[in-house]
Parts: structure tokens; C-alpha cells; sequence
């Protein structure tokens, strides 16, 4: 164990919280899975995201026929948003689902709900997060995604405050919780994709403005400015969400903005 120096109330904290660690574990045997135990996925380690609770404050209407009745008068339903970039959540503009994705609700504690893939919801369940910890969640409603979109969801320390929930056909049911939070000043997959809606809104079945809020410039870089995805997708010709040129973007900007400069401050942390 790293020896830490923080003063000692804390560092008994931690020390707890170090006793457990995150491992990969299987549901079947009941114990952590090592390398030479697998049938698959040999050589795999494993990605901790952070994750983000987006209340749902406004219900489109197929995603209150779809849940609505399944769980108690005045549950609190939250959007679950894995992500890699938490310091990035100052300029989150919408969330994003996959439309043809199968989403579930589980319970996370008294009156508190989460919608996630079940593939999510499986992981974080052996992780303590949710009502009935080390067991496989029980789902209180299925709902594609097609049939969340357009409700509005609180996206925490945002300085939009509350984003629309919209379609993003490259979200994979094989990674984090299905559900993306939205930051198209720094990541190129994003920026290009709510360009793309706000260009085809009715393609879409969306309301134009819903994927015009403003790009809030969050992390200054200095290869590409304050707006590192924008001018990303520019400089590489990016212009549908299928581009290949995606994953040069995206490896870029987490280069510059991530592994680079992690020590810049963000424009919205300074203002207070
Ligand atoms: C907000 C954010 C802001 C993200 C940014 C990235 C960036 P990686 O590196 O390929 O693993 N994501 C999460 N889940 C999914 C999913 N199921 N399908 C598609 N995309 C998903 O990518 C991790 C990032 O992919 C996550 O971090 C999330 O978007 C998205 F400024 O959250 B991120 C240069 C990237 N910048």
C-alpha cells in the first residue's frame, strides 16, 4: 500500500476504502476471476468510469408510460452517465442514448431509480451502488431508448443546468452504462453528433433547438484552443459521426486535453 500523507482522520478513510479493490469477479463462481480462469476475455483489466446521475425533470411521454406506473408516487429517477472526463461536466449540453438500445430501471436506494443498460447495471450492483448490493439487479422496467428521448435531465455542475435527452446511434450496449454525457468542447464524437441532429432534427424526430445549446469553452489548449473538438473535427474534415477519422480525433484530444494539460482550470471553476 502507497504511503499517504494526509492528516489522520482522513487517512484512516482511506485506508478503509483501500481495503477493497476493484477486481474483475465472477457472478457464477461467486469470487474475483483471474486471468488463467477465463474462457474469454483473458488479458482484460479493468476501466473505472465516473458516474454521472442525471435526474430526469420533465418525462417525454413513451418514457412515463413506460416506468411511470412500475415504481412508487414521487420516485426520483436518474440517468446514469458513465464517463472519463468528470472535469469536463461544466460544458455538458444533452445526454445521449442509443436509440435501439434496451434500457432497464433498477432500485439504487428508497425512492431512488436508475435507468442503465442491464449490462451497467449488472456491474455496478457487485459494486455496492445499488439497493440490493452483490446480487443481479432486479429490473422494475424495460424501455428502449428510443422512448427516453426528449426528456430533460438535471446534468450536474453544468452551467446549462438541464439538457435534453437525444439519439446517438454510436452509443455501444457494450460499454459503461449506455448512457453519454455530452460535452462537444472537448470530445469530437459529441461535437459532430449534435451538429448532425441539429442539421437533421426532423430525420431525427427531435426539435431543432433541443441540440443547439451553446459549446461552452471549458479547457484551454495550446494546439487548439478553447474548443478542442470543434476544432478538431475541422482540422481532420469531420463531418458525419461514422467518419473513421473519429478515433485520430478522439485520441488527439484526450493527448491534449487530458494527458497533457490535466492541470489547467477550467474557465467555469475559476469564474467560482
Ligand atoms: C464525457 C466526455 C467528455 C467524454 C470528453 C469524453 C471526452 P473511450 O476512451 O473510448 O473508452 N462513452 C461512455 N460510454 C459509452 C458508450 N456506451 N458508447 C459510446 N461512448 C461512450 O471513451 C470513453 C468516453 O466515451 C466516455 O467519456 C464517454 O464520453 C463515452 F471531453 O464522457 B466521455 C476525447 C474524449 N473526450
Amino acid at each position: 500500500m502507497r504511503h499517504l500523507h494526509i492528516p489522520g482522520g482522513q487517512r484512516q478513510w482511506l485506508i478503509k476504502r483501500l481495503g477493497k479493490r476493484y477486481t474483475i469477479y465472477s457472478v457464477k463462481d461467486g469470487q474475483p476471476c483471474m486471468d488463467h480462469d477465463r474462457s474469454e476475455g483473458e488479458a482484460l483489466g479493468v476501466q473505472e468510469y465516473t458516474g454521472i446521475k442525471m435526474k430526469v425533470v420533465e418525462f417525454s411521454q413513451s418514457f412515463a408510460d413506460a416506468v411511470k406506473a412500475k415504481l412508487p408516487e414521487g420516485s426520483n429517477v436518474f440517468l446514469v452517465a458513465a464517463t472519463l472526463r468528470p472535469e469536463t461536466m461544466y460544458g455538458q449540453t444533452c445526454c445521449f442514448v442509443g436509440p435501439k438500445l434496451q434500457y432497464v430501471v433498477v432500485k439504487a436506494a428508497e425512492n431512488s431509480y436508475y435507468v442503465m443498460t442491464e449490462r451497467g447495471a449488472k456491474n455496478i450492483a457487485f459494486q455496492g451502488q445499488l439497493a440490493k448490493e452483490f446480487a443481479i439487479p432486479e429490473k422494475l422496467a424495460d424501455v428502449q431508448g428510443s422512448d427516453i428521448i426528449g426528456s430533460v435531465v438535471e446534468a450536474p455542475l453544468s452551467i446549462h443546468g438541464q439538457v435534453r435527452v437525444l439519439p446517438m446511434d454510436t452509443v455501444l450496449a457494450t460499454k459503461g452504462s449506455g448512457v453519454v454525457t455530452s460535452v462537444p468542447s472537448d470530445s469530437p464524437d459529441d461535437y459532430i453528433t449534435v451538429q448532425t441532429l441539429a442539421k437533421k432534427a426532423d430525420f431525427y424526430g427531435i426539435k431543432k433547438e433541443w441540440a443547439e445549446l451553446e459549446v461552452i469553452p471549458i479547457i484551454e489548449t495550446p494546439t487548439y484552443g478553447n474548443l478542442t473538438a470543434p476544432e478538431l473535427c475541422k482540422r481532420l474534415k469531420i463531418t458525419t459521426p461514422k467518419d473513421a477519422k473519429l478515433v485520430e480525433a478522439k485520441e488527439l484530444a484526450y493527448k491534449e486535453g487530458f494527458v497533457l494539460f490535466p492541470h489547467l482550470c477550467t474557465k467555469a471553476s475559476l469564474e467560482g
